[in-house]
């Protein structure tokens, strides 16, 4: 099945400087991950020369020109169907006379060595790199993340003090109410004292009174011997 969406083809590489002459020798690279009718389609460069391309390809398609076609300074390159613009890259310069092309790598143009007609050499290391260092960014993330925890134990501890307090609060009140019933149960017994005190008091003048009639008792048998003897 042959498609012409517009979504479907992007520019992936473009060399402005080949090593050696450039006339005949500079390149613009495109992909499609599925066929792609290019009928309609055409390249235009910032000084808005058209290049009309033609054919069904899928994949890396390299469009090498017969003349100078690419500034090596302040260029870029547009791709258009018969609707408008489909695609087109940043603003490049490329002074080195080499293989070194710019290469589109996970949506950014990277100034690297070319890959024509071939998937672009992005490197893995820069994938690795930047997912480690967003890794080592979201580890303090984390570490903080933990160091939150401990924040919350004073809150615990302040309304432990403050059942603390309570528990005393409410021991302090049963201590007043204990006191208040030692009052309650000690004062009856001061009247039973009263009481004990005045019953005391009536054995004690009954032991009086006995001792005192013994007493008299004995100073009588006295004088009765006392007058017998005479
Ligand atoms: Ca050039
Ligand atoms: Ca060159
Ligand atoms: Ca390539």
């Amino acid at each position: 099945m042959v498609t012409n969406l517009s979504s479907a083809i992007i520019l992936t590489e473009v060399e402005l400087n080949p090593e050696g002459s450039d006339s005949g020798n500079e390149w613009v690279e495109i992909y499609s991950s599925e066929d792609f009718n290019l009928n309609g389609t055409y390249l235009k460069n910032k000084d808005e020369k058209k290049y009309n391309l033609t054919g069904i390809f899928r994949g890396y398609l390299v469009i090498q020109f017969e003349s100078q076609w690419l500034d090596n300074s302040n260029e870029s390159v547009y791709l258009f169907d018969s609707e408008g613009l489909i695609d087109e890259t940043d603003i490049f310069q490329d002074s080195d006379n080499d293989n070194f092309a710019w290469s589109l790598c996970r949506g950014n143009w990277e100034f690297i060595s070319s890959t024509k007609g071939a998937e672009n050499n992005c490197t893995i290391e820069q994938n690795n790199q930047s997912e480690q260092n967003s890794t080592q960014e979201d580890l303090p993330e984390n570490n903080t993340g933990q160091e939150e925890p401990p924040t919350e134990e004073p809150e615990e501890q302040t309304i432990n003090e403050e059942n603390q307090n309570t528990e005393i609060e409410f021991q302090t009140i049963q201590q007043i109410q204990d006191k208040n019933n030692e009052k309650i149960v000690l004062n009856p017994p001061k009247k039973q004292d009263a009481n004990n005190h005045s019953y005391e008091t009536k054995q004690e003048n009954f032991r009086l009174l006995v001792s005192y009639a013994f007493s008299l008792l004995c100073v009588m048998i006295i004088i009765f011997i006392s007058f017998r003897k005479l």
